[in-house]
């Protein structure tokens, strides 16, 4: 343990801490910019210079180590007119249009601007001039309000192992951009949208369709059905100022039908749908052979990170549509004919926490006779501005139910949100299959939790399967890199696009820290402890679906409408 001083107050540091930690767990609040939590130091910005006593001029809390008996100051004149300083030129050729801007009341720039008592434009640079990038289903990219922390970059190389965008030009000149400074339409993007969570202005926001679906609420010829996520419920009450972590699922399905949708369905019916079919999938893959290990299919940018990436294991993703397609695809086919609607006449709209989402649905493939499955996908965020427009606060609602016929679902549909969840799901409905037992104890500990990286190996009726998890498209991509060099133990692994799975997607509420996600996860797993229904073959709607429409898992039915094949 080291021992500092802070503004008068000892402090007790770890050996290795910078600065910053060590003023952090001392309860000493330090601005920062650029910092990244998890990640190595940049020390780009400066915003968190501090004075230390024997050191020339200020030194960067973020990347400078903590030392026994260093006196440190936080906030001398030279500290504060420091970093005033800094926004102050942040500021100098930013646009002033905060009235309109996507981030209004959520704009880290304008935070420090008014924790630093900027109160003026000090400074009158020659404003960037760069069109705003609109290309993406998913993603828009304003370089204008672009401020050059390189969050976006960070997360994009480091974490997502992607570099679709990084630093173009040097000193007055640079700028964020692409490849060739083409449209991300057309770059290595994902459309996670992670580069969004970490932006500090609306330098990159999700391309919004609030006003498309407010349009077609209002026309009568319309019917319009909504489904939402299994990630939504837990994190959508952050919006409206409610503890992370709260389940609030009943209460959004109630606030949704306040919104106008004609129906309100449940994703995790079709994920626990996706069990059934992706389940059945791999028994025949183990039992034929092959292509293993197989791979989920269910998260988007996860699919084009494939096709980018590595092609050659295309043939190894499930061929299974994403629970959001699947209700999308039966919503269109069966409900339609079910309720004697032209599927034209049908707008599916779905609430997920994920950016990517939005690319998936306009993919060619995802739809039938040019009708496309899903038509609008609203991030988490864009569910709460449409509350916002329609007045309506959900924490203020009686609970109510989804509707019949695609309402009902199983905790273990649920924990597709967690990364993990699918595998958990997965695992107990192939071991029902398998033995015709029950698991005794549903809950798979191993797979839980936030690591990057999780294995297991599981066994039933003579049957040994090796399972990998793995979430962030970093992490992947070393797990990619082993089954390339030959590692062969493997059958089945989940893959999902976002640190920790869709409780963390792009398109969740901003500003959420490390804490607030392990919240929404810890929410998954109460909900499916507490829950009666925890396996998806026991979900009494899915059964009567197989009965009345699709026939049986892999029938011909199900292979025209619920999966699809990823080529090269
Ligand atoms: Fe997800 Fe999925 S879990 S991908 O993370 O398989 O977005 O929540 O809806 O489709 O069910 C997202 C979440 C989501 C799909 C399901």
């Amino acid at each position: 343990m080291l021992t500092l001083e802070a503004n008068g107050q000892n402090l007790e540091a770890k050996k290795g801490d910078t600065i910053l930690q060590a003023l952090k767990r001392g309860g000493i609040h330090v601005p920062t910019l650029c910092h990244m939590e998890g990640l190595l130091p940049s020390g780009t910005c400066r915003m968190c210079v501090v004075e230390v006593e024997g050191m020339p001029g200020l030194t960067p809390a973020c990347s400078y180590p903590a030392a026994d008996g260093m006196k440190i100051r936080t906030s001398t004149p030279a500290v504060l007119r420091t970093r005033k300083a800094i926004v102050e030129l942040l500021l100098a050729n930013h646009p002033d249009d905060c009235l309109y801007c996507a981030r209004n009341g959520k704009c880290d720039l304008a935070s420090l601007a008014r924790e630093n008592g900027v109160r003026q434009r000090v400074f009158r640079g020659a404003r960037k001039r760069k069109e705003k990038d609109i290309s993406s289903p998913s993603i828009i990219r304003d370089p204008e309000k672009c401020i050059l922390c390189g969050k976006c970059v960070r997360t994009c190389e480091e974490i997502q192992g992607v570099s679709a965008i990084d630093f173009v030009n040097r000193g007055s000149r640079a700028f964020v951009g692409t490849a060739f400074d083409e449209g991300m339409n057309v770059s290595a993007c994902i459309n996670c949208g992670q580069c969004i969570l970490v932006c500090p202005t609306a330098a990159l926001t999700e391309r919004s369709y609030v006003d498309e679906v407010l349009r077609l609420l209002a026309d009568p010829g319309k019917t319009v059905v909504v489904q939402h996520a299994p990630a939504v419920s837990v994190s959508i009450a952050e919006e409206f100022g409610i503890r992370p972590g709260t389940d609030i699922d009943g209460q959004m399905v109630a606030a949704l039908r306040r919104i106008g949708f004609d129906r309100v369905f449940d994703t995790s019916f079709t994920a626990d749908l996706t069990i059934m079919e992706e389940g059945s999938e791999l028994l025949k893959r183990v039992k034929e052979g092959g292509p293993l290990p197989m791979f989920t299919s269910c998260s988007p940018g996860w699919i084009k990170f494939m096709e980018q990436f590595y092609p050659e294991l295309l043939p190894n993703l499930s061929t299974c549509k994403s629970p959001q397609q699947m209700m999308g695809a039966v919503i269109k086919s069966f409900w339609a004919k079910r309720e004697n609607l032209d599927p034209k006449d049908i707008v599916s709209v779905s609430i997920m926490p994920c950016t990517a989402k939005k690319f998936e649905c306009s993919r060619p493939e995802m739809g039938r006779d040019y009708v496309p499955d899903v038509d609008y996908v609203l991030t988490t965020r864009e569910l709460a501005d449409l509350l916002r427009i329609k007045g309506i606060d959900p924490g203020t609602l009686d609970p109510e139910g989804a509707d019949s016929p695609f309402g009902e679902r199983s905790s273990a549909g649920k924990l597709f949100g967690a990364s993990g969840g699918v595998m958990e799901a997965a695992i107990r409905s192939a071991y029902f299959l398998l033995t015709g037992d029950e698991m005794k104890d549903y809950r798979i500990q191993d797979l839980r939790g936030m690591k990057g990286s999780k294995e297991l190996r599981v066994k039933a009726d003579g049957v040994e399967l090796g399972a990998a998890v793995v979430s962030s498209l970093g992490q992947a991509r070393k797990l990619m890199e082993e089954i390339k060099a030959g590692r062969k133990d493997l059958q089945f692994v989940e893959v999902m696009t976002c640190p920790g799975g869709c409780i963390n997607g792009g398109g969740q509420p901003i500003g959420a820290d490390p804490e607030a996600v392990k919240a929404r996860m810890a929410a998954l797993y109460q909900i499916d402890r507490e829950d009666t229904l925890r396996v998806s073959h026991k979900n009494s709607q899915v059964q009567r679906l197989y009965q009345e429409f699709l026939g049986e898992p892999l029938g011909p039915l199900s292979h025209e409408l619920l999966h699809t094949r990823y080529q090269k």
